[in-house]
């Protein structure tokens, strides 16, 4: 056996083995009684800056209906405090997504031989009305969820969340939740208006969407007006664990007790991408020093397995702020993993 054998072959590298023909990988034999699912488009059937442009260049599909999971964005940037932007997050998260292959190396997850899944396209807010967007977010995920699909959607501001808990919530009742983000995004107001993406939690709880003492949140730090800004949540329940609390380890012994807690209750995992510190995910309208790592990302959402996920969101991509892309491309790979983990697969 040759350690590392694959990392000294080349195209012209003479091959060892038994001079068989290997079976094609995608060749399922005729009692193969595995049913076939919708695979996202590989590189070597299209390359990988061709093709459609869907998510995992998946194929499309108008509505959730046969899917056990879809993929579907929120083009929405109206309930933004600071720089602009996120409107052109979904359409760059599915850019990035070309290069992501079906197998998770890491996991052994694999996620299209147990799934069907589909990309849904985009809700078509009202980007002239925030209330009345926010209204039309909440019917396309009741129509969504009607399907018993679980929606991840790709965003978006964080606004977004509050109306797709309203209907996750009339589906499954009050759910857990795991927040990532830099802030608590519990606000009574932002400049006087009570809907804006630093107030979506807040608005959750006043609805009775959430089960407040199954709530996460996760790498909040930064600035604030008031020592006590973080502590409206813990007030009402929350679990507060501040990004200096995350800093220099693991963030695996801290999911194992989340997944402890939450047990068996429906979860929804919103993953805001200004958790991440900025010399990873630069491309976003609030930027905080001192975040969480990619490696701790993963950790959060790998921790996530065997929970009830009823849904899960990655918003606050802002493109005009990313030119190298990695932003987005974390976030796309970071819908993946969240993919890897939905309940239905072994
Ligand atoms: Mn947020």
């Amino acid at each position: 056996m040759f350690p590392f054998r694959g990392a000294y072959s080349s195209p012209t590298a003479p091959r060892l083995g038994s001079g068989r023909p290997c079976p094609k990988r995608d060749a399922r034999m005729p009692q193969d009684p595995r049913p076939r699912y919708n695979q996202p488009l590989g590189g070597n059937e299209m390359p990988r800056f061709g093709g459609p442009a869907t998510m995992m260049r998946l194929p499309q599909q108008e509505s959730a209906s046969g899917l056990d999971a879809c993929f579907v964005g929120i083009p929405m940037d109206i309930g933004t405090s600071n720089r602009p932007g996120t409107r052109l997050g979904p359409r760059q998260i599915r850019d990035e997504s070309r290069m992501l292959r079906p197998y998770n190396m890491a996991t052994g997850a694999a996620p299209f031989d147990h799934l069907q899944v589909a990309d849904i396209g985009d809700v078509a807010i009202n980007t002239f009305d925030l209330k009345k967007s926010c209204d039309i977010i909440t019917a396309s995920y009741a129509e969504i969820l009607s399907h018993g699909a679980i929606p991840l959607t790709l965003g978006g501001d964080h606004t977004l969340s509050w109306p797709v808990l309203r209907a996750v919530a009339a589906r499954h009742g009050p759910v857990a939740l795991i927040h990532v983000d830099a802030h608590a995004d519990t606000n009574a107001e932002m400049f006087g208006e009570e809907i804006a993406h630093g107030t979506p939690f807040r608005r959750a709880v006043e609805d009775g969407l959430l089960r407040c003492d199954k709530v996460f949140q996760i790498g909040l730090r930064g600035t604030g007006y008031a020592p006590e800004d973080f502590d409206w949540g813990r007030d009402r329940g929350f679990t507060v664990i501040p990004a200096e609390a995350c800093w220099h380890k693991s963030l695996a012994p801290v999911m194992a007790d989340i997944r402890a807690a939450i047990g068996d209750a429906p979860v929804y995992l919103s993953f805001d991408i200004d958790s991440l510190d900025p010399a990873f995910a630069p491309g976003t309208g609030t930027v905080e020093m001192g975040g969480l790592t990619t490696i701790q990302a993963l950790e959060i959402v790998r921790g996530c397995k065997g929970l009830n996920l009823v849904g899960c969101d990655l918003v606050e991509v802002s493109p005009p702020y990313d030119p190298s892309g990695s932003t987005a491309m974390i976030a796309a790979n970071l819908l993946y993993e969240m993919l890897c983990v939905l309940p239905g697969q072994p």
